[in-house]
């Protein structure tokens, strides 16, 4: 028997009123309970075979005020991720050039910054205008925004605006002391705001409990409007962070919040982000069954591997994915 708060047909199934009981309740069903559900609905809106294809690239490396005590690139941790200078047009024009010529659809360019400063946007506008000059979607990743800047984002062509809710906001004071979850909520409200498409998810195994991931998923579910793109990362652990000798998280725990998210969220892009490096095939088809349908492409995250191309390659073609083409992306109404 299905859940009971799961519809049996699309009406009523996108709803901003989800309670932490309903997220808690249905992220802890049966698994095959909740991976049939999950698949009913994401077959509502999306083909089932297709995975939307992004590659990231790390614009400004390292050095960030910042205490996240997962990041690398934070300089109150000692990684071994060097702060580095924001990187030139000519090299950004490039690397999103050889992302296209790979099959990417979307460039997400991030930054190791508390928040850009004016005269940083500037660049990074120049750098959106080129991605998107080369017919490519456009996502950055800055950090929080103030009054105006994600204004001239849009103005320069941004399409998505990468911003992680990261974990519940019980946990969050453990993961992170420079700002708050409220300071993120605001960022996310400002991008929305602008018009531009709301990417925001979190991690998972940084210690955090399964009502913290559904707590996470409650609040990103009763936004206004649901993200666009919801991005779920597996905790990549980096030496020299607080969180370097944590313990793997069991794979399943991620296939249960995929399919959590793709129900409470149904039109949203479901990314299976880091992490994907320490998951098998079979874990990744699970994510894919519960409703993820977005990955990053190509063989480096931000300062992290990824899989090799040709890996996610021979993945794609023993499930029989295919990726999807740029107009593609958004859901069926
Ligand atoms: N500085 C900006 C910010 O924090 O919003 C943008 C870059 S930040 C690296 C983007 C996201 O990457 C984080 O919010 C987090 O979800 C994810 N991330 C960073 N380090 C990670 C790690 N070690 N494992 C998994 N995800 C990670
Ligand atoms: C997101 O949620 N995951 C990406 C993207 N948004 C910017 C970043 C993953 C970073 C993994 C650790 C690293 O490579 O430094
Ligand atoms: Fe800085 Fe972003 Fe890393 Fe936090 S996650 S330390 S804000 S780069």
């Amino acid at each position: 028997m299905s859940s009971p708060s799961i519809p049996s047909d699309s009406a009523n199934e996108i709803r901003n009123d989800w309670t932490k009981t309903e997220a808690r309740k249905l992220i802890s069903a049966p698994l095959n309970d909740l991976l049939y559900d999950a698949q009913k609905i994401h077959r509502r809106y999306f083909d089932a075979n297709e995975v939307q294809v992004s590659t990231l690239l790390s614009i400004k490396t390292g050095g960030c005020p910042e205490d996240c005590s997962y990041c690398s690139q934070s300089a109150h941790h000692k990684s071994d991720v060097g702060a580095e200078k924001l990187m030139s047009l000519e090299a950004v024009r490039a690397a999103a050039l050889r992302a296209k010529d790979s099959g990417a659809t979307r460039f997400c360019m991030g930054a190791a910054w508390r928040g850009p400063k004016d005269h940083d946007l500037d660049n990074v506008c120049d750098m959106i205008s080129e991605v998107k000059a080369l017919g490519l979607e456009s996502c950055a990743t800055l950090g929080m925004l103030k009054d105006g800047q994600a204004e001239r984002l849009k103005e320069a062509g941004l399409d998505f605006y990468n911003h992680n809710l990261d974990t519940s906001e019980e946990y969050y004071e453990k993961i992170i002391s420079t700002r708050n979850f409220e300071d993120r909520l605001a960022t996310l409200a400002r991008v929305r705001q602008a018009g531009i498409n709301v990417c925001c998810g979190g991690i998972l195994g940084m210690g955090e409990n399964r009502h913290d991931r559904a707590d996470m998923l409650q609040v990103l579910a009763c936004l206004p409007e649901h993200p666009e793109s919801i991005p779920l990362n597996m905790l990549v652990p980096i030496p020299g962070t607080p969180l370097a000798d944590t313990d793997p998280l069991d794979p399943l725990e991620l296939v249960r919040a995929v399919a959590t998210a793709r129900i409470m969220m149904p039109k949203s892009m479901v990314r299976l982000s880091a992490g994907r490096l320490e998951l098998d095939p079979s874990s990744q088809a699970l994510c894919f069954l519960a409703g993820a349908n977005s990955i990053f492409y190509g063989d480096t995250l931000l300062t992290t591997g990824n899989p090799q191309q040709r890996v996610d390659q021979n993945l794609f073609e023993k499930l029989g994915v295919r990726p999807a083409p740029l107009d593609a992306t958004s859901p069926a109404e």
